[in-house]
């Protein structure tokens, strides 16, 4: 915390300690976050923040943008290159920001698409009924197989051809399996659909070789950046170049107005870090300890959504334990092991009260965490959620959680 802050504004000041307080003690489980390294932090602290620049680099609404076009530049062809994409736009603010651009780009009001449910593990703004997205445009969606929990592209290809959608979108915020991207660029071949990826939680590993790249397969794929890819909070479209003219109007004039190019500044740092080698040993550490994480909680009588995980988190199903969602998420919290309640495909319960958990690994492998520590977490876990009512024996895993996890670095 700089002195100038905790001088001029202690509230907040004393506020970010103890978040950050709050980060070096626990351990961290949710599937959507991350931490990023001190060289991303700078950039998104810099007088980048001061600039207006609307417009695209060498075509902007405002004077002195020779820096921040230069800026914008590089964040894009790292972008490019790390993914193999043809064009890459850095502005959206956000993954639902992208996602609306892309619909933008790729649709008229009305139009139908076909998603994946989000109570099968897809997002909200894959045409939810409380999200703008759903209010827009047609959606219907496919669920995973009742059988195995995993998508059934013979399911997807059967609603496609009945349905007719515009656009077919593949993608997930809570599925634990390699998605076959091959396989979905068909059907919608098939149905003269075009093809979406939002690739927004894989993206880390996509960037790493650890899951199977989208880019040519889609005509658009939307990502953010601040998970496993491990940048700061935002959003990415890629496309072909023959797309770039209504994919960069859809995202200014179209959504937004400036970007914020300190925030661009720190995705060109996150795109150059996940280019080094130190980055794909990251990312490969992450499903390592997803799988073991994963048969850890089988072992301890738990439940895994599809059987198991090819990528960075584990659906757990609560209720071999009897337990909810609610329940399990605030005992674990009381422990220091920060999750998140999540519903399960074909979930008899709920959204407040669900029958599961997502539990990840990108923030503990991160920080530098391997086997030794995943067992203590998987064991750690297992007890508390055998233990929701035991407040004594809760508050001294509290403690073997903080030690554990102080020795463990919170920035990288
Ligand atoms: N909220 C994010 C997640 O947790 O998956 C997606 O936007």
């Amino acid at each position: 915390m700089s002195d100038m802050l905790s001088q001029q504004d202690p509230a907040i000041a004393e506020l970010i300690e103890r978040e950050e307080a709050r980060q070096r003690g626990e351990v961290n489980l949710i599937a959507s976050e991350n931490i990023v390294s001190r060289a991303v932090l700078a950039a998104q602290g810099s007088v980048l923040t001061n600039k207006y620049a609307e417009g695209y680099p060498g075509a902007r609404y405002y004077g002195g943008c020779e820096v921040v076009d230069e800026v914008e530049e590089i964040a894009r062809e790292r972008a490019k290159e790390l993914f193999g994409a043809e064009h890459a736009n850095v502005q959206s603010h956000s993954g639902t920001s992208a996602n609306l651009a892309a619909y933008a780009a790729l649709l008229k009001p009305g139009d139908k698409v076909l998603a994946m449910d989000l109570a099968h593990g897809g997002h909200l703004s894959h045409g939810s009924k409380v999200s703008l997205t759903g209010k827009i445009y047609d959606f219907r969606h496919y669920q995973v197989s009742e059988k195995d929990e995993r998508i059934d592209l013979d399911q997807v290809r059967e609603i496609a051809l009945e349905f007719r959608p515009k656009l077919i979108v593949a993608g997930a915020s809570a599925y634990s399996r390699e998605i076959d991207f091959p396989g979905f660029a068909a059907i919608a071949k098939e149905v003269k659909a075009r093809f979406m990826v939002d690739m927004a939680h894989i993206a880390g590993l996509v960037a790493a070789g650890e899951h199977s790249n989208p880019v040519p397969h889609a005509d658009i794929v939307t990502s953010t950046t601040h998970k496993t890819l491990r940048g700061p909070r935002s959003g990415l479209i890629l496309c072909k170049e023959k797309r770039k003219k209504k994919v960069d109007s859809a995202v200014f004039p179209g959504g937004q107005g400036g970007p914020l190019m300190h925030q661009v500044a720190a995705r060109a740092v996150c795109f150059g870090e996940a280019k080094t080698d130190a980055f794909k040993k990251y990312a490969h550490e992450i499903k390592v300890n997803a799988a073991r994480l994963g048969d850890m909680l089988v072992d301890g009588g738990l439940r895994l959504v599809s059987g198991g995980t090819d990528n960075h988190l584990v659906l757990v199903d609560l209720r071999p334990l009897g337990l909810q969602g609610d329940v399990a998420e605030h005992a674990l919290g009381r422990a220091g092991i920060v999750v998140n309640m999540n519903m399960i495909p074909f979930d008899p319960n709920p959204p407040r009260q669900p029958s599961g958990l997502r539990i990840g690994t990108p923030t503990v492998t991160s920080r530098g965490m391997g086997s030794t520590e995943i067992e203590r977490i998987g064991n750690w876990i297992v007890e508390v959620l055998k233990n929701v009512t035991n407040e004594d024996r809760i508050a001294q895993i509290r403690g073997e959680v903080r030690e554990m996890s102080e020795s463990f670095p919170a920035v990288i």
